[in-house]
């Protein structure tokens, strides 16, 4: 059972973590498609400072404390190697609050909450065109690997198995086409041959692993820009968030699904196919950022599929998309009954014209390498 969310529920909540000062009232925040997220008001010293509340979305994360785990972790570990460097990483790492029991969560039957500071004076973006904003992004997602690249991966629970592993992907997808559950099948056919047609270069990397040629690293796993805060006033990258994801994968992977967000020329969901490309200047940018800091790490074969990686995640998440409509919406957040056919459209739209500028997207990858 849901409880009903208002000021009484938020401040219950709160209460149950060691915060300091007086509640004063929540707004919710709505950019992302997993967890339920608000930010609460507190009032402390004369001056107002706020909070992230968050809801993880147990029907995605089936193994919460698990997920905090890794995160208390990784969080201790950037911020240590960032004050190796800076003397304080207030607004460069998550700050977890803990519970009376001294844990990162407060479980409550089906509810599970977790509690932390909002970073002041950040911003992050959904769409932007902004190229200096994008070159930042990469460099966040870049220097988040290096921060976590001598970190003993196997110490990190896989929270979400397969996540990333499309052949895996490719199989719940043919398994919603044939069990059609809510009978939506027949209307999307170009959609599902779409993605079809794409099987045999979306899971190349997936098999490449497999065999030994490309290495796994601690990675983000879900490096969408609005995972990303940056300073509202100079527009510097601040800290990487929504670190659920965090587990053992393919660089590549971080690289591509940051591309497929971030260097769209569109929004994910936009309808409007004519408006969806790869902008070369956001792709241009997005590589310059990121290939910067880890340039250097990455094997001759890393490096030759950086760009293989930004298609096999288009094509991922939106075959992702296309599944979840065929189970009924079950997965990710929807505003409308279209809403996931839509983003899996878009995905469809521009995977097809990175296909087409793949030459050119290595080339750029090579110039920065
Ligand atoms: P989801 O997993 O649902 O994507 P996120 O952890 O990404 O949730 O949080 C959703 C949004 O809340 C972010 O895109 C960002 O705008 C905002 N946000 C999250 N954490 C912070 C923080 N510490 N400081 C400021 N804003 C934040
Ligand atoms: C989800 O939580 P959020 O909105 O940052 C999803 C990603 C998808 C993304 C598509 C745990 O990310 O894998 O790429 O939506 N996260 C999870 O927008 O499934
Ligand atoms: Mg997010």
């Amino acid at each position: 059972m849901q409880s009903t969310i208002n000021d009484a529920k938020i401040e219950e909540v709160c209460g149950k973590f060691l915060l300091s000062g007086e509640y004063k009232g929540f707004e919710i925040l709505t950019s992302g498609h997993i967890n339920t997220t608000y930010k609460v008001y507190m009032f402390r010293d004369g001056e107002l400072k706020d909070y992230i509340l968050q809801k993880l979305n147990t029907y995605v994360f089936k193994n919460p404390v698990e997920v905090m785990d890794n995160i208390a972790r990784v969080t201790e570990y950037v911020r240590r190697k960032i004050k190796e460097k800076q003397t304080t990483a207030k607004r460069n790492v998550l700050h977890y609050s803990r519970t009376s029991d001294g844990l990162y969560y407060y479980a409550d039957g089906d509810e599970f909450w977790r509690c932390y500071r909002y970073i002041d004076g950040s911003v992050t973006y959904n769409l932007t065109s902004n190229l200096g904003i994008i070159e930042e992004a990469g460099k966040a997602f870049g220097e988040f690997q290096l921060y976590l690249a001598d970190y003993p991966a196997k110490e990190l629970n896989i929270v979400i198995p397969h996540f990333h592993n499309t052949v895996m992907r490719y199989e719940a997808f043919k398994e919603a086409i044939a069990e059609d559950l809510i009978k939506r099948a027949e209307s999307v056919r170009p959609e599902i041959d779409g993605y079809l047609g794409f099987e045999d270069i979306a899971t190349k990397m997936y098999k490449m692993q497999k065999r030994g040629e490309l290495p796994l690293k601690v990675t983000h796993n879900d490096t969408k820009c609005n995972n990303v805060l940056f300073d509202e006033k100079t527009g510097e990258h601040l800290s990487v968030i929504d670190l659920d994801t965090v587990m053992p994968g393919l660089v590549a992977f971080d690289f591509g699904d940051a591309i497929r967000f971030t260097a769209n020329s569109a929004a994910e969901d936009e309808k409007d196919l004519s408006k969806v490309s790869l902008d070369m200047d956001k792709y241009d940018a997005f590589t310059n950022g990121f290939i910067g800091k880890v340039g250097k790490t990455l094997t001759d074969n890393e490096k030759s599929t950086m760009a293989l990686g930004a298609i096999t995640m288009t094509v991922e998440c939106g075959m992702r998309f296309l599944t979840d409509y065929l189970h009924g919406d079950k997965y990710f957040s929807v505003s409308y009954p279209e809403h996931n056919l839509v983003r899996a459209r878009c995905q469809l739209a521009l995977a097809k014209d990175m296909l087409e500028k793949f030459d050119e997207m290595n080339a750029i990858v090579n110039k920065y390498l």
